[in-house]
Order: C-alpha cells, then sequence, then structure tokens
C-alpha cells in the first residue's frame, strides 16, 4: 500500500517487528489553560538521516522561556514537575553537571540549541520567534533509540519554573497513521533513565527549577 511514496524502511529495536515509514511527523499541542501558553510545536524528518524541522506556533508566552524535551510523557495528572517528566533527555551524555562547554548540547535542550521562545534579539544570541521560525536540528530524531517520540516538551517560565508541558505525539506514517503513544515507544525502545540534576548524587531527589 503507497508503494509510489519513497519510503525508508527501517527496522527498529531488537524486535524488529514494527517498520518506520518516513517522513515522520511530531506535533506537541499545548491546550488553552488560563495563564498559560497554548497552540502548537510541529517536528518533521524526512529520513533516520536527516535534519529534524521544528515550527513553533504559540501564544501567551512571556518572551524569552527555555523549552526542553523532557525525557518522560506528561503523566494523567497533567504535572510537569521533575518527578512527572523528568530532566532534561539527554541520551549522547552532554551532562551539564560536569561543567564542560557546550556544544555539545543535551538533545532535548533546545532552548540551549535554537534560543529562548520569543526572546528580544540580542538577549542570548540565537533565538526562536514563534509563528515565523523553522529551524533545523540534527540531534532530535523521531525514530530510533534516542527518539524524542513519545517524551515531552516542557516550557518554562521566565523565573526557570516549569510553566506547561505536553507530549510529543508521533505518526508512524502519512496515512491511515497510528499515533505513537509513550507506551508503544518503551515497548520499541525501552526507556531511557532519568538523567541524575546537576550537583545531586544518585536518588536525592527532584531537578532544580531550572530543570
Ligand atoms: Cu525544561
Amino acid at each position: 500500500m503507497m508503494m509510489q511514496r519513497s519510503l525508508l524502511l527501517l527496522l527498529v529495536g531488537a524486535a524488529a517487528a514494527e517498520v518506520v515509514y518516513f517522513p515522520i511527523e511530531a506535533t506537541i499541542t499545548f491546550p488553552e489553560m488560563a495563564g498559560k501558553p497554548s497552540g502548537t510545536i510541529k517536528l518533521s524528518q524526512a529520513s533516520a538521516t536527516d535534519r529534524t524541522e521544528i515550527s513553533v506556533d504559540l501564544t501567551g508566552l512571556e518572551g524569552g522561556n527555555k523549552w526542553h524535551v523532557h525525557v518522560d510523557a506528561v503523566p494523567a495528572t497533567g504535572e510537569c514537575s521533575a518527578l512527572a517528566t523528568g530532566g532534561h533527555f539527554d541520551p549522547a551524555g552532554a551532562n551539564y553537571s560536569s561543567g564542560a562547554p557546550r556544544p555539545p548540547y543535551e538533545y532535548g535542550d533546545l532552548s540551549g540549541k535554537h534560543g529562548k521562545l520569543n526572546a528580544t534579539s540580542g538577549s542570548g544570541g540565537s533565538f526562536v520567534r514563534t509563528g515565523q521560525a523553522v529551524v533545523m536540528d540534527a540531534t532530535l530524531p523521531l525514530s530510533g533509540a534516542y527518539s524524542v517520540v513519545g517524551r515531552s516538551i516542557v516550557i518554562h517560565k521566565v523565573d526557570g519554573s516549569r510553566w506547561t508541558c505536553a507530549d510529543i505525539v508521533g505518526k508512524l506514517c502519512p496515512d491511515g497513521c497510528i499515533p505513537r503513544s509513550p507506551t508503544s515507544r518503551r515497548l520499541l525502545f525501552g526507556a531511557v533513565p532519568k538523567p541524575e540534576p546537576p550537583g545531586c548524587p544518585p536518588g536525592c531527589g527532584p531537578a532544580p527549577s531550572e530543570y
């Protein structure tokens, strides 16, 4: 079916039971909630080796808000806390806590890679202005062991606290797609352990508010 499409077939994971069709698209929808930003962030990756295109269309931001991919999906309670969505997604071990210069950036550090949302020019170099921005990201895969699909994006207030969060919901194929849920992502790829908060021995508690 749909064989006319140029499809790159990729066997994923040890089970090799699922075929991934490209492009993969994923959408993050922030619902309208009083006092919180709302809108969508869309991700699209043409093939497993292409960069991921990010487009941002959000309203209600303060301006200069950090945004990150966090390890876990948003729980049913809607909580964005460190215990709920975990720390930044950092599968390649950029390990900010080591104090090493950046880059390399954590895969999940979207504001580090592309600038804060709606930051005024000059406040931190690069910036992403919503509604206009399409940025390309070489470390934001939508398939494979480092896939961000099934995780979450957290938008922080300027003071660093977690403001709102939403799941990264992917589609495996352009037509008749089955959204890939966090549960199926974990079945495919396994859970990536939550990174330890900086300066914090294993199991010492929630990450600082920046995370
Ligand atoms: Cu964050």
